[in-house]
């Protein structure tokens, strides 16, 4: 199983992705988490991401693209993964497109986690991260209708959309019966 998982900041990707590779047997690839490990091993790539996540920015596509590139190449992988986070602009969706297609791969589905935006600042004010302040959440939310939401027309063909408020455990269902369905 290739996944994607699309969603505003807030929408509970990485909990479910965490929990939907347990039950499909599949790792879970967060691009968030690999430039979190980054910037806590002091990497320079962490160095590069953190002025960009402190601002609630993206971080550029080059950078991203190679990261996960490589990332794929762990041998976990060549049985399925789940990303999360990624891909996450239009760009890095066709350079996503070109590595899939330099694996002979496709993509099973792109599962939207759909929230209302005051939902997310509750539940992004309560995770208390570092980059979880309130302006920073708002520009993190305008950045995903900007540059994140066209993915949403782009994998049309493939999209299975999701009411991502409700329990932890129901959400993680509502995801398997709906890609059970397609
Ligand atoms: P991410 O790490 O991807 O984080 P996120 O979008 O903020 O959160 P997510 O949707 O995963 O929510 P979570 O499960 O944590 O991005 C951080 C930054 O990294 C970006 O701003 C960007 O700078 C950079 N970045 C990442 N990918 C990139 C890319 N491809 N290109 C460029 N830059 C990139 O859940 C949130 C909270 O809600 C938690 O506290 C959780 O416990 C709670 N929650 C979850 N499910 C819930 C539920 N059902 N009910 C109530 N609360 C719930």
């Amino acid at each position: 199983m290739r996944l994607v998982l699309v969603g505003p900041p807030g929408a509970g990707k990485g909990t479910q992705a965490a929990r939907l590779a347990e039950r499909l047997d599949v790792p879970h690839i967060s691009t968030g988490d690999l430039f979190r490990a980054n910037l806590a091993e002091e990497t320079p790539l962490g160095a590069e991401a953190k002025r960009y996540m402190d601002a609630g920015d993206l971080v550029p596509d080059s950078v991203t693209v190679e990261m996960v590139r490589e990332r794929l190449t762990h041998d976990d992988a060549t049985k399925g993964f789940i990303l999360d986070g990624f891909p996450r602009t239009l760009s890095q969706a066709a350079s996503f497109g070109e590595l899939l297609a330099e694996r002979s791969e496709g993509l099973d589905a792109i599962v939207e986690f759909q929230v209302g935006e005051d939902e997310l600042v509750a539940r992004l004010m309560g995770r208390g991260r570092s980059d979880d302040t309130e302006d920073v959440i708002r520009r993190r939310q305008q950045v995903y209708r900007d540059e994140t939401s066209p993915l949403l027309e782009h994998y049309a063909d493939r999209l299975v959309t999701v009411d991502a408020v409700g329990s932890v455990e129901e959400i993680t269902d509502r995801v398997l019966d709906a890609l059970r369905r397609r």
